[in-house]
């Protein structure tokens, strides 16, 4: 049950026009073949030909607490307040240029156990290591909704232990798992959907096993070509595009996973699907 106050997650890339002078304005977030912009996508369905003018765009999140059945004055489903973060709002300190922040966000409960929520953001075009690699912000928050502190996970931060390639896009999906390995700790599915495993564009998902402050204490590939997975997976199939947690769908004790693949063409047409991972 929400409460008045209550902060409830609700990522939304701000989409518009920026001055020029704004130091958080990033611009041309296009790839040779295919521009990276969430409104682009929804509107053209995912062209595989260059959409032009590429526009300039600033991103950030919003945590927005809503009204429920209690609150006196405002009508459920409302929003009474939000907090925004981005490079310079909201506490947090990291820094972020055009990795489009916000692109996914998941809450992983309260993982370095201070009693408030904290959240894994992915920002996919983050060049750590390499162009687009991409990169995921763990946020530990205040209870207004602020950031105390952040850790970043990427092919060079945050301990992680994986090899990416440019434009893999890692952290276009973040799932909690709760705690996978049994450590107490929670552990996160992050997809990066453009991974070449296979070959190019299949996509691939990585299991992080975090530590209480949010950096990796191990990681697991899986992808058609590593961990375990035994699907088949097709060039630009997209597997990671997204990620969610199903609880333990087979009773096994352990969480499973659903991943979507955005460009499967199962049935002979492009069509997503999913599948378990665990
Ligand atoms: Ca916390
Ligand atoms: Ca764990
Ligand atoms: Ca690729
Ligand atoms: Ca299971």
């Amino acid at each position: 049950m929400l409460e008045s106050g209550t902060a409830f997650v609700a990522p939304i890339p701000m989409r518009h026009p920026v001055p020029a002078a704004d130091p958080h304005s990033v611009e041309v977030l296009c790839t040779p073949n295919r521009t990276l912009s969430r409104s682009s996508m929804q509107a053209s369905g995912w062209r595989s030909s260059p959409v032009s003018p590429c526009s300039t765009m600033a991103f950030a999140l919003f945590l927005v607490s809503l009204a429920w059945a209690s609150a006196p004055s405002a009508q459920v489903g409302t929003v009474v307040s939000e907090q925004k973060i981005s490079e310079a709002v909201g506490g947090f300190g990291g820094v972020l240029g055009g990795s489009q922040f916000g692109w996914s966000v998941a809450s992983l409960g309260d993982l370095d156990g201070d009693g408030v929520t904290d959240l894994a953001v992915g920002a996919i075009t983050d060049n750590d290591g390499g162009t687009f690699q991409g990169a995921v912000w763990i946020l530990f928050l205040n209870p207004d909704g602020t950031v105390a502190s952040e850790q970043k996970i990427s092919e060079t931060a945050g301990g992680f232990g994986g090899t990416l390639d440019p434009s893999d896009l890692f952290g276009a999906s973040v799932a909690s798992l709760g705690d996978l390995d049994g450590d107490g700790v929670t552990d996160l599915a992050v997809g990066a959907y453009r991974d070449d495993d296979g070959s190019t564009d299949q996509g691939a998902v990585w299991i992080l096993f975090l530590n209480p402050d949010g950096t990796v204490a191990s990681e697991q590939k899986v992808s058609e070509t590593a961990g375990g997975f035994g699907g088949t997976l097709d060039p630009s199939d997209l597997f990671g595009l997204s990620v969610a947690s199903l609880g333990d769908l087979d009773g096994d004790g352990v969480t499973d996973l659903a991943v979507g693949a955005l460009w499967d063409d199962d049935g002979g047409r492009t069509r997503g699907r999913s599948g378990s991972s665990f």
